[in-house]
């Protein structure tokens, strides 16, 4: 009886290894692609200050890296959209897009088509006039990516999420601002355009409280 307790203990735990949860396999995926040398691009991230994002294009499955914003003090007008890929893709079918400063990539199906679909936030150069720069999305259309502005306007952007705010179904865009501020969520209508509001989110660590 003993033994057949011992038995069953060893059994269990393998039996939930082997069932991954589709989190848990992104997951291994992205650590794999990590170890690879020649796609790690986090040293490129440590030294060049971009933020980029695991993401699968055209939804075979496997994850690809999004980058942009590279080298913003010297990258004059922005770069275009850089992708580390372990299977080969064709990324002329992704529109090219240009950010200056990008400071957030968030990935969720905007489009309700079951791909993955970017929204990219950035803030441009970061010195005084501290012009911000636009957020756009890039997103799955037959076969291929397409970039839309979601006009959500300039702004000095820092970070946002995708989320249905108001439980119809589709997704909607909340970008944020650095410090004190008024940042702004955008609602998704049916026909996929976003009706921008204003929101009062916080306050700065140095404002007052
Ligand atoms: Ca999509
Ligand atoms: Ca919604």
């Amino acid at each position: 009886m003993k033994l057949f307790t011992v038995f069953l203990l060893i059994l269990i735990p393998l039996g939930v290894r082997a069932d991954l949860t589709s989190l848990e396999k992104k997951n291994k995926y992205a650590c794999e692609v990590k170890k690879n040398i020649d796609l790690n691009p986090f040293p490129y991230l440590q030294y060049e200050g971009a933020h980029g994002s695991f993401v699968d294009f055209f939804g075979d499955g496997k994850l690809e890296f999004y980058d942009n914003g590279r080298n913003y003090w010297k990258n004059k007008g922005g770069t275009n959209n850089v992708i580390y890929s372990k299977n080969e893709i064709d990324q002329s079918k992704i529109e090219r897009v240009k950010m200056v400063w990008l400071r957030k990539v968030a990935i969720a199906d905007i489009n309700v088509d079951g791909k993955d679909d970017l929204f990219l936030l950035g803030h441009g150069w970061d010195k005084p006039p501290f012009p911000g720069e636009k957020s756009m999305l890039l997103l799955s259309h037959k076969g291929e990516y397409k970039s839309k502005d979601p006009k959500l306007g300039v702004g000095f952007w820092h970070s946002g999420a995708i989320g249905d705010l108001n439980n119809d179904g589709l997704p909607d865009l909340l970008a944020v601002k650095g410090g004190k501020g008024t940042n702004v969520f955008a609602l998704q209508n049916k026909s996929g355009q976003f009706k921008k509001k204003s929101l009062q989110l916080g306050s700065s660590s140095i404002g007052k409280r």
